[in-house]
């Protein structure tokens, strides 16, 4: 009986010692981060996240309008000042420039997509759908969207929302994965 009972103590001590350090190595760490988008802004707008440590960034737009979330490479300041020296290069150059900003630059974005490739996750309304190469989100306004994944390629990103004149307006900002 008493043997019986010593059992039963040392069992519950093991249980006690390891299930702690069984949960730390299944579950590893989630960086979770909300931003919130309103008309037009990302908050916040400066974000640092870990390679190799997965990331939930949950979206909500609380603005009257839908609002995009791409995260891409620091381009648009870039080509913005390409275009600029076109302009300066003579007025047959400000139409060029004028296609350029639309169809073209939304493909440049696309094409430097940090999500580019990578597996990613979303949950909207509860319902979980994966895929690669999600380059674009659309949030409803008063909607509330999660995005999955685990950062790999490290520096400073571009997020911003390109749906016309947001972008313009303000509603930008930088993820940096270190
Ligand atoms: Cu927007």
């Amino acid at each position: 009986m008493i043997r019986w009972f010593l059992l039963m103590v040392f069992a519950v001590t093991l249980a006690v010692a390891v299930v702690p350090a069984f949960d730390a190595a299944a579950a590893p760490r989630t960086q979770k981060v909300t931003i919130t988008m309103t008309d037009f802004r990302f908050t916040p707008d400066k974000i640092t996240l870990t390679a190799g440590t997965r990331a939930e960034i949950t979206l909500m737009n609380t603005g009257k309008v839908e609002h995009e979330f791409m995260m891409h490479d620091f381009l648009s300041g870039a080509a913005a000042g390409q275009m600029g020296q076109m302009a300066g290069q003579g007025g047959q150059m400000s139409g060029k420039m004028g296609q350029m900003s639309g169809s073209d630059m939304h493909e440049t974005w696309e094409r430097t997509s940090y999500f580019k490739g990578l597996p990613l996750k979303v949950v909207v309304g509860g319902v979980e759908t994966s895929g690669r190469d999600i380059n674009e989100l659309l949030v409803a306004p008063g909607a509330r969207a999660v995005v999955k994944f685990t950062p790999t390629r490290k520096g400073s990103f571009e997020i911003a929302c390109h749906l016309p004149k947001h972008y313009e307006q303000g509603q930008k900002g930088t993820i940096t994965v270190q």
